[in-house]
């Protein structure tokens, strides 16, 4: 059969997205796989075992990313895909997973037919992609990248208290390749799009272009506890109603300024949070994210003002804390025209778009030609366990991975002069 017939058995790569998407179950058709959990451990062991079993070679590195590796005719840097299989906490089954089950799909698939291509062929697995118990997200695929020290990663302190380093020790994850990890040939990145637009425009593939900025701020009001009953509303420096005012204001802000702009207050606690006790602290989380960078700029600056603001008439301090902050990224044209060239070979429509939610993929647009392969969400819905995407679509899109590798694998397609196009920030 000639290569470009191969095709992936989308029964085998549904079967193990349910059997992954099992561990750590929330019994809703979702599941919570937070990093460095007693699940995500579960979880790593179940996909190292289907690596191991397909004879690649799997090492693990200093913060616990997994890089498998399936060796080619001739040696040197390996065709790279991969994404993440930590959840958030309402997790659906497909979000990350489906780009590292789906690498191992398009291994299998070559295995069965004694193909072994020119270049190796890499799965990897990004730890703490999601970054909701651990900050920044991206954290384990930046630290690859040699953007994060393994120092500054290791001492990360989780929302429960939890040092990171401590973590991974304790889920046996700390292994011994040194990061920054080998840039490789090229990465690719197989994800649900997690929006609307490939549903909405009825196409099935996304060549996706980059990543728009994302900032993550943490903020901590600090008033006075009162009386519910008793306190005159002048007298009152009420942290509960400053930190619901900055919600609605940021929601406002992203109303505004419209096109890409969104903001999200996604993390509130409330102190002593009683029904009849004026709150004396509110830290919660603001997400701003914008595909263009003087745009996010001007909407954290212009919160900024607004939480001063608010902070100031009802006599209350407020701190912050930066929790992530990365600009937009481009992917090289040639992985997103080659994305796009396989997937109408295969008779796919095909959308180009940028990416709302972060990726290990713009993390490894630091180190090589990157790019990502976007399948369509049922009602553009994920990090919820309604998540979902179609058979068919899943098919469609393991096939553009396999269709893409092997031109990756195979070929001088990149014409690759050893720099990367791609201008990550
Ligand atoms: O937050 C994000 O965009 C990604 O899900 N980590
Ligand atoms: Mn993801
Ligand atoms: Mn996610």
């Amino acid at each position: 059969m000639q290569r470009h017939d191969l095709r992936v058995d989308i029964d085998r790569l549904t079967a193990r997205l349910d059997e992954l998407g099992a561990v750590g179950s929330t019994g809703d058709g979702g599941c919570a796989r937070l990093a460095l959990t007693d699940d995500d451990r579960a979880g790593r062991d179940l996909v190292v075992t289907w690596m191991t079993d397909l004879g690649m070679d799997v090492s693990v590195d200093e913060i616990g990313n997994v890089v498998a590796v399936r060796a080619g005719s001739e040696d040197g840097p390996p065709v790279m895909c991969g994404s993440h299989i930590d959840t958030v906490a309402t997790g659906g089954i497909y979000d990350g997973n489906l780009g590292v089950l789906g690498g191992l799909e398009v291994v299998e698939t070559l295995e069965s037919a004694g193909v072994v291509t020119k270049r190796p062929l890499a799965v990897a697995f990004f730890t703490d992609e999601e970054g909701s118990r651990f900050a920044p997200d991206m954290l384990g695929s930046l630290v690859y990248s040699g953007a994060l020290s393994i120092e500054e990663a290791l001492d990360v302190v989780a929302t429960d208290g939890a040092r990171l380093g401590d973590e991974l020790g304790r889920i046996g994850y700390q292994g011994p390749t040194p990061c920054p990890g080998i840039a490789p040939y090229a990465y690719i990145e197989l994800h649900i799009e997690q929006g609307p637009v490939l549903e909405t425009h009825g196409e099935t593939i996304g060549a996706v272009t980059g990543v728009q900025g994302i900032s993550w701020q943490e903020l901590t009001i600090q008033g006075q506890s009162n009386h519910a009953g008793t306190t005159p509303m002048s007298y009152r420096h009420d942290a509960g109603f400053v930190a619901a005012s900055i919600a609605v204001r940021a929601r406002e802000l992203a109303r505004r300024m419209g096109a890409d702009q969104v903001a999200t207050v996604g993390r509130l606690q409330l102190s002593p949070n009683l029904v009849n006790v004026v709150a004396s602290k509110a830290t919660f989380t603001v997400d701003l994210r914008n595909t263009v960078e003087k745009l996010l700029q001007y909407a954290e600056a212009e919160l900024s003002r607004q939480v001063d603001e608010v902070c100031r008439s009802e006599g209350v301090s407020c701190s912050s804390r930066r929790l992530a902050r990365f600009e937009p990224v481009e992917f090289d044209s040639r992985i997103v025209d080659l994305v796009e060239r396989t997937a109408s070979r295969l008779g796919h429509s095909t959308r180009r778009l940028p990416s709302g939610a972060g990726h290990d993929a713009q993390m490894l647009a630091r180190m090589c030609p990157s790019g990502m392969v976007f399948v369509p969400s049922v009602g553009g819905i994920s990090h919820n366990p309604k998540e979902f995407t179609s058979a068919e679509h899943l098919e469609a899109g393991a096939n553009v991975l396999l269709g893409a590798m092997l031109e990756l694998a195979e070929s001088d397609v990149l014409h690759f002069d050893g720099e990367c196009e791609a201008v990550a920030h």
